[in-house]
């Protein structure tokens, strides 16, 4: 392949954006070599500016579960475009797209839509403090949930894949009202209820991780957390910026069986634009401004042309019969594939996959089902598989500890394409 575009538009980039890039994981920092530049895409597919197609597995990091450019979602915004593009003021949409969530996700009395996950989760946190009036938040290492200052503490995605998990920058006061449990530890939850009683306003996770890579909660862990933030009247935030929409109708919840306070959404609700929202419990939404004290408020928020977006493809998640049954039979048709590639080349690896969001963590472990386990993973042998992938024309996420993505519009001959690619980068490993 060649990239002398992408190598020149990255050096230009570098001269005027910090690092060359709008957010640190596009870098290819940690894989090494050239992030390249996105110059279209349409279905399964990107183009690059050099005009290399590559399969695409980041689906701008979930969103595109229809594809990129689905051609119902492009014609709404267009369509929604041609009557204006902000007005900061109420819209019947945004009451179509409560209603639309509301329904998917039964654990929602209201919810309030943001810009992106980031204010999502930073939103629900001061709400969830403000309705507790305590002031402490456990999240878990390697979970992710934002650039907010109160998140960046032992964080997943892009903060741990470029080696800052603790970022300068947050207040030491900040950092003391966050406490850090393990993931999949019972135990370490309980500790910091004991320790600290009647102090923690929330505890915030990822249902199903997908910032360390993928990561799925035992059934014991994911139950008892319900029942000590009942125990305890903590409040149970899920954050399914990731999750939500993509593992299933009704989201992560749904599929374990298990019900939060409050729920974050992100990128996937905008169908690809940049959207984010919050909701839960009725008594607990109520405390927001204007019906209550808690104060939350943004210029774009609800915009039309996300929440048409946004709609449009939700609805169609909604009604289309078999659409998370093609996405499991693709999926799963992945992995064995992958799966018989790593055994005939003798390389250790182990998928975690729920639908269709997964990660093949390259590692002698038998499982992956901790941050200590991801931890272990030979992350030298990733960026080499990753390269390789990238040359052989398939797009992964340029980190270990991230997901992958399948789309509807993956066909049959992708996946086996992606497959072979695999075999081969395997054998060079
Ligand atoms: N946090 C996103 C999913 N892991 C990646 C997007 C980004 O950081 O740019």
């Amino acid at each position: 392949m060649n990239y002398d575009k992408s190598i020149t538009a990255f050096s230009e980039a570098k001269k005027h954006i910090p690092g060359g890039v709008n957010s640190p994981v596009r870098s290819f920092r940690n894989v090494g070599g050239n992030p390249i530049f996105i110059a279209s895409a349409k279905g399964s597919k990107v183009t690059d500016i050099d005009k290399n197609e590559y399969i695409d597995y980041v689906g701008s990091w979930g969103p595109m579960i229809l594809g990129h450019a689905y051609p119902e979602v492009i014609k709404t915004i267009q369509l929604t475009a041609e009557r204006g593009t902000s007005y900061g003021a109420p819209t019947l949409l945004e009451t179509e797209m409560a209603e639309q969530i509301k329904r998917m996700v039964p654990s929602i009395d209201m919810v309030r839509m943001v810009n992106s996950g980031t204010e999502a989760t930073m939103s629900a946190l001061r709400l969830a403090r403000g309705y507790t009036g305590r002031e402490l938040v456990v999240k878990f290492e390697g979970c992710y949930h934002g650039h907010n200052d109160s998140f960046l503490i032992k964080a997943g995605s892009g903060a741990l894949t470029h080696g800052t998990p603790d970022s300068p920058g947050v207040t030491a006061g900040t950092a003391a009202s966050t406490l850090t449990a393990k993931y999949n530890d019972l135990d370490s939850v309980q500790k910091l209820f004991n320790e600290f009683k009647n102090q923690i306003a929330a505890l915030i996770l990822e249902p199903i991780t997908g910032n360390m890579g993928v990561v799925i909660p035992t059934q014991e862990f994911i139950q008892g957390i319900r029942t000590l933030c009942t125990e305890h009247g903590v409040v149970l935030i899920f954050d399914e910026v990731m999750t939500g929409f993509r593992v299933g109708k009704g989201c992560a919840q749904q599929l374990l069986g298990v019900t939060p306070d409050l729920t974050t959404f992100g990128k996937i609700i905008g169908g690809g634009l940049p959207v984010g929202a919050y909701g839960g419990k009725q008594e607990i939404m109520d405390m927001l401004a204007p019906k209550g004290p808690v104060y939350q408020a943004g210029t774009l928020s609800g915009n039309p042309l996300a929440m048409a977006a946004g709609l449009c493809m939700l609805q169609h998640l909604e009604s289309t019969i078999g659409v998370y049954d093609e996405l499991e039979s693709k999926s799963a048709k992945l992995e064995l594939g992958l799966l018989q590639a790593a055994k005939e080349t003798n390389i250790p690896i182990v998928i975690n996959r729920v639908g269709s969001m997964f990660t093949m963590f390259f590692t002698t472990l038998q499982s992956v089902g901790s941050f200590d386990d991801v931890m272990k993973c030979d992350t030298e042998r990733f960026s080499n598989f990753f390269k390789l992938s990238l040359g052989a024309g398939v797009y992964l996420a340029p980190s270990q500890f991230e997901a992958g993505f399948v789309s509807t519009a993956h066909t049959d001959e992708d996946i086996e394409k992606t497959i072979q690619a695999a075999k081969v980068a395997f054998s060079k490993l």
